[in-house]
C-alpha cells in the first residue's frame, strides 16, 4: 500500500493516489467490503464478540450494508479489562509481532496487540497523517511524544520513517537537550502533547531560544484535549503551524484522525476506522452533525479487531466537504469525554470549559489545575492558574482586576462561581507527556 502512495518523482506522496482523496462511492465500497471481513473476523476468532452476535441472532452474514453496523454490538473500555490480558485476539500469538499498553487511571493496563500488517496499516496512516500537517520527505520531525508502551513515541516513529522524512527519536522529557537539538538539528516538525509543547516553548525562552526564529514550522499536537485559545498562544509564541491529531490504543494509537491545512475539523482516516456517533445515554446512532459519543470500528486490524467501541469522547460528524479536497470526513474537535464531567452544586462541568474561560484572560498563563475536595458532604472547586510576573509584581490593585475577570469569565462559562488561586509562573508542575488538569481530593 504504502508502496502505491510514494511517489518519488515528486519527493513525497502523491495526493492523487491517496486513498484521502477517493470519490465517495468508491470510499464506501472499500468500507463495506473491510467491514464484513472485519466483523467475520471478529466473529471466528473473537469469544466474547461471537457469544454478542448469536445473543443478538446476528451472523457475519447480516452485515449487507454499511448502515448495518448499527445491529452490533458495542465494545467498551471493560471488555478489555475484564478480557485481560490477550483475551480480544484475533491472531494466534505467533503473527502478533507488537504489544503496547495504555495505562489507565487505575489497576491492570489495557493491552493492545498488532500484527505485521496492522503495524504497515500504522505506519501508512501515520504517514497520511504527517502528511496532512504538510509534511514531507526532507523535514526533520523530533519526534517526542514517549517511546515505549505508550503508542504515541512509535506511532509518530514509524509514520514519519515511511513518509520519507527524517526522525530524531528523542522521546518525551529532557526539555533542555529538546531545545539544543531543535536548534542544532534544524528541526522542521515537532510531535508531542500540546501541554508539553507549552512547556518546551518556556524552557528555551530561559535559555534565550526564541523558536520563532528556529525552521521549525509545524507541530504534530494531540494525545490530550487542547483548546482553540491554547492553539493560539502556541502558534504565536513559537511561530509555527499546529495540528491536532487524535487517536487511542484501543483503535491503533495515533492516527485515527488528523486536522489539514486548512484546520478545521479532524479528518478520520474512514478506509480504515469507520466513525459513527451515537447519544451517549441511549447508545441509538445520530446523524452527521449532531453532538455525542465517537464509536469507531477498525475495518483492517487483524491481531485485535475493535467491532462499534464506544471511545467516550464527545464531538460531531461535520457533513460539509472539506476545502482541502479529501474527502474523509472530519469531526469536530474533542474537548470533552462523556466520563470527565465534574458536578459542582448540580452544575456540569468539563475541565475544557474552565480552559476556555482562563485563557481568554490576559494576564493568565497556559498552565492550570482543578482541585476537587470535599467539605462537609459538599464538593468544591478551585481552579489553580499561573499569571504573569507583571500581574503580580504590579500593585494589588491589577492582581485583584485579573482575579475579578478569571471569576466572572469562569463564571460565565460554567454557571457557578469556584474557588480560585492565582499562582507564580512555574509553581505547576509541567507534565512531560498528557497533562494531569484535574486533581480529585475527595476521597470516597
Ligand atoms: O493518546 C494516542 C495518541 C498519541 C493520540 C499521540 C495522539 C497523539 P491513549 O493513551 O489510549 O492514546 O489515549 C486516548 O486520549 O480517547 C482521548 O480521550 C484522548 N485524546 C487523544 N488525542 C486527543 C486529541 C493516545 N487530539 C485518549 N484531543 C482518547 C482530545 C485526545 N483528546
Amino acid at each position: 500500500m504504502l508502496k502505491e502512495l510514494w511517489n518519488d518523482a515528486e519527493g513525497g506522496f502523491h495526493p492523487a493516489s491517496a486513498p484521502d482523496f477517493l470519490p465517495d462511492a468508491h470510499l464506501k465500497a472499500v468500507q463495506l467490503r473491510r467491514l464484513r471481513a472485519v466483523v467475520a473476523r471478529a466473529y471466528d476468532n473473537v469469544a466474547l464478540f461471537r457469544e454478542r452476535m448469536t445473543e443478538r441472532d446476528l451472523t457475519p452474514a447480516s452485515i449487507q450494508s454499511l448502515d448495518d453496523v448499527a445491529k452490533l454490538p458495542f465494545t467498551v473500555k471493560a471488555d478489555l479489562r475484564d478480557t485481560y490480558p490477550f483475551g480480544l485476539f484475533a491472531s494466534p500469538m505467533g503473527d502478533v509481532v507488537r504489544l503496547h499498553a495504555s495505562s489507565g487511571t487505575t489497576g491492570k493496563p489495557i493491552v493492545v496487540a498488532y500484527t505485521r500488517e496492522d503495524i504497515e496499516v500504522w505506519s501508512e496512516v501515520m504517514a497520511r497523517t504527517l502528511a496532512c500537517c504538510g509534511l514531507h520527505r526532507g523535514d526533520i520531525v523530533q519526534n517526542a511524544y514517549g517511546y515505549g508502551l505508550f503508542t504515541g513515541g512509535l506511532g509518530a516513529h514509524y509514520g514519519a520513517e515511511a513518509l520519507g522524512a527524517t526522525v530524531i527519536p528523542i522521546s518525551g522529557g529532557n526539555t533542555d537537550r529538546q531545545v539544543m537539538l531543535m536548534r542544532d538539528f534544524a528541526s522542521s516538525a515537532i510531535c508531542c502533547t500540546p501541554s508539553y509543547f507549552i512547556h518546551l516553548v518556556e524552557r528555551a525562552g530561559e535559555l534565550g531560544v526564541d523558536l520563532r526564529e528556529l525552521p521549525l514550522r509545524v507541530g504534530v499536537f494531540g494525545a490530550e484535549p487542547w483548546s482553540d485559545g491554547m492553539r493560539a498562544h502556541v502558534e504565536a509564541t513559537a511561530g509555527i503551524k499546529a495540528h491536532d491529531i487524535y487517536g487511542l490504543s484501543e483503535i491503533i494509537g495515533p492516527g485515527v484522525g488528523v486536522e489539514c491545512g486548512e484546520q478545521q475539523g479532524l479528518h478520520i482516516f474512514e478506509d480504515h476506522f469507520l466513525p459513527e456517533i451515537i447519544d451517549p445515554e441511549t447508545g441509538e446512532p445520530l446523524p452527521d452533525g449532531s453532538e455525542g459519543e465517537l464509536v469507531l470500528t477498525t475495518l483492517s486490524k487483524k491481531a485485535m479487531p475493535m467491532i462499534r467501541y464506544r471511545t467516550r469522547d464527545i464531538t460531531a460528524i461535520i457533513p460539509e466537504r472539506c476545502g482541502c479536497g479529501r474527502s474523509l470526513r472530519r469531526i469536530q474537535r474533542i474537548g470533552r469525554r462523556s466520563d470527565d464531567m465534574i458536578i459542582i452544586r448540580g452544575v456540569n462541568i468539563f475541565p475544557s470549559q474552565v480552559e476556555a474561560a482562563l485563557l481568554a484572560v490576559e494576564g493568565t498563563l497556559p498552565h492550570y489545575r482543578i482541585i476537587l475536595t470535599r467539605e462537609q458532604g459538599l464538593d468544591q472547586m478551585t481552579v489553580e492558574v499561573e499569571v504573569t510576573p507583571e500581574v503580580l509584581s504590579d500593585q494589588v490593585r491589577m492582581l485583584e482586576d485579573v482575579r475579578r475577570r478569571i471569576a466572572q469569565a469562569i463564571e460565565r462559562i460554567v454557571g457557578v462561581r469556584v474557588g480560585l488561586r492565582l499562582v507564580e509562573p512555574h509553581s505547576i508542575e509541567r507534565s512531560q507527556g498528557k497533562a494531569k488538569r484535574v486533581i480529585d481530593q475527595r476521597g470516597d
